[in-house]
Order: C-alpha cells, then sequence, then structure tokens
C-alpha cells in the first residue's frame, strides 16, 4: 500500500494479505524499502489523489510485481505502457463513486454560484448582525447553462441532476455521442463549449490529450461571470493562469476539488471568496470508500485465485 487510504481497506488487506506500508519508511528512505521487499511485493494498492503512484520507477523496482490495483477511477498515476510491457495487471474502482463525485460537482457549483462557504463565514463572523441583518446578493444556479468536459459516467450522472435543475446542458468529448444523447448538445471544441457555458465542469479522465485542456483560451472564453467546477484532475488545467483570471476577475468563480501539486493549494486562491476550495473528495464518503475497498479487495482476489478481473484496466 502506497499511502494510507482507508482504515477498512487496510485492515482486510492486513488480514488477507502480508501488508507492507510504504509510508512506514520515511520519505528518503523509500528506495531502501522497496528494495529490500522487492523480491516479495505481488501487488501494489495505490490511489489516485496525493500519494499515489505507478510510474515506471515503482513498477521497475519491483521484479515480482504481477497487479497494481487503483483505489480510484482515474489510473492516470499508473505508467500502462510500462505495465504492458512487463505483463502487469491493472485495476480501478469505476461505478461505485459515479453518484458521490457527480453530487459535489453539483454542490461545488452551487456553493460557487451562492457563496455557500462565504455566508457561512459571513454569518460565523457575526457580520450578519454587525450589518443590520443585511447579506449582499448571489448568483442563482437553476437553469444556467452548463457544459459538460467528458460525458463519461460521471459527466453523465452530472448531466442528470443539473437538468433536475433545469440546466441546458451541452458537452465535449473526443468521440460524439449526439444520437445516445439527443437532450444533450455536442460541441467540437472546449473553447466553444465554455464560450456557450455559464458553468464549465471537467469531468474527464486525465491523458496526454485532456492535459492542460483549460487552457488560457478556455478560462477567457468562459469569462468574468462564468464558473469552473473541476472534479478530475489538477492537471486538467493551467493552473496559474485559472487563479491569474481568478484574481483579476477575467473568469467569475470556481468549485475545484482538485489542484496540479496537491495537497499544495495556491496561496491566492485561499484569500478569494469567489473560489470553494475542497480536498480531492469527490468519493470520499464512508458508502463510497467501502465499496471501493471491497472492489479493490475482489479485483486482487480474483487476481490471485486466476479469475477474471471485476474491472480490468489491462
Ligand atoms: C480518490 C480519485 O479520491 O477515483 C479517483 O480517480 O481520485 C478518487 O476517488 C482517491 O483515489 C483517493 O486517493
Amino acid at each position: 500500500l502506497l499511502h494510507p487510504l482507508d482504515t477498512y481497506l487496510e485492515q482486510e488487506l492486513d488480514r488477507r494479505c502480508r501488508l507492507l506500508r510504504l509510508w512506514d519508511a520515511p520519505l528518503d528512505r523509500r528506495g531502501e524499502f522497496l528494495r529490500a521487499h522487492a523480491s516479495s511485493i505481488r501487488a501494489v494498492v495505490t490511489g489516485g489523489g496525493s500519494g499515489g503512484g505507478g510510474d515506471a520507477a515503482l513498477i521497475d523496482a519491483l521484479p515480482r510485481l504481477e497487479i497494481i490495483a487503483c483505489y480510484a477511477v482515474g489510473f492516470d498515476r499508473v505508467d500502462l505502457t510500462r505495465c504492458r510491457e512487463r505483463g502487469l495487471r491493472v485495476t480501478n474502482t469505476p461505478g461505485v463513486l459515479t453518484d458521490d463525485v457527480a453530487d459535489l460537482a453539483v454542490g461545488l457549483a452551487i456553493a460557487a454560484l451562492r457563496r455557500i462557504p462565504h455566508a457561512d463565514r459571513y454569518v460565523r463572523a457575526g457580520l450578519w448582525k454587525a450589518n443590520n441583518g443585511h447579506y449582499g446578493l448571489t448568483t442563482q444556479f437553476s437553469g444556467k447553462r452548463v457544459g459538460i468536459i467528458g460525458l463519461g459516467r460521471i459527466g453523465l450522472a452530472i448531466a442528470k441532476r443539473v437538468e433536475g435543475f433545469g440546466c441546458p446542458v451541452s458537452y465535449y468529448q473526443r468521440t460524439r455521442q449526439q444520437q445516445a444523447y439527443p437532450n444533450y448538445t455536442y460541441l467540437p471544441t472546449v473553447v466553444q463549449l465554455a464560450a456557450d457555458s455559464d458553468v464549465l465542469v471537467v469531468a474527464c479522465s486525465l491523458n496526454e490529450q485532456s492535459h492542460g485542456i483549460v487552457s488560457r483560451e478556455v478560462i477567457e472564453a468562459l469569462g468574468p461571470r462564468g464558473v469552473l467546477v473541476n472534479v478530475g484532475r489538477g492537471a486538467h488545467v493551467d493552473q496559474p493562469e485559472l487563479v491569474a483570471a481568478l484574481a483579476e476577475g477575467r473568469l467569475g468563480g470556481a468549485g475545484l476539488d482538485v489542484f496540479e501539486a496537491e495537497p499544495d493549494v495556491p496561496e491566492a486562491l485561499m484569500a478569494l471568496d469567489n473560489v470553494v476550495l475542497a480536498p480531492h473528495m469527490g468519493s470520499g464518503t464512508r458508502e463510497t470508500r467501502k465499496a471501493m475497498s471491497d472492489l479493490v479487495l475482489a479485483n486482487l482476489e480474483a487476481h490471485a485465485l486466476s479469475k477474471p478481473l471485476l474491472t480490468p484496466v489491462v
């Protein structure tokens, strides 16, 4: 296990396997730790957030490795090419976290437009009373045009939810799905999608094509009244440009669950009331983390018993 993920998962791994915790070794001695256990490690479990891994260096350090089980739907931290070369199997946890991530995306959009965290701070600081019961106006969410980058499982779940708020939905993705989803408008570029949206949501997986997909041009197209919601990966967005645009009022607001070098969050964002910050918690409910843990365990068990994997990536 590369980093602490979930108590139940850890307990079950401990019970069923011989569990090694990479973080038992200090940061500067992890190479040594891996070398010491290289001849016995057959499986690696990793998450998709900070501390996650699965790069070529890790894979090369473990000659007896057979499987990398991701406790995440996103497997962008794993070097799939090297896994294929080595004949390693890779699994992830799709499906079980879809509802939670979609819920959070909608929550972040509403929180940013209605300034819920700001309003909460206002009340707690005694400002409501101090200002004679006055609080400024916020922006409506219902009926806003929502643009979704990536209409996969999570993107679709977001679309269904915002339909309930009367929001027209547009989307961009590499392959057009217009026939399957006649209620949603396909737009051929992310810039067009941003220009046509009040709220732009990043819900695609991270890969070479989607790295930096929310560029300066996209942020400009979304504009001073637009809100960006990111429940994908920090690297989907040109983060310095995002921070500058928010600080200068060239972008209206943002709801961010992921960051480029998380858990580091740009200091400049902390002072901005038009930004809602979350600690990569899209899938972080008791219910979903239990289901993710069970899926990781079931994949490892299937592998150990030479049965078909439940949710194979490679
Ligand atoms: C988790 C994730 O927060 O599913 C993903 O891709 O990034 C998240 O579900 C993560 O795996 C825990 O580190």
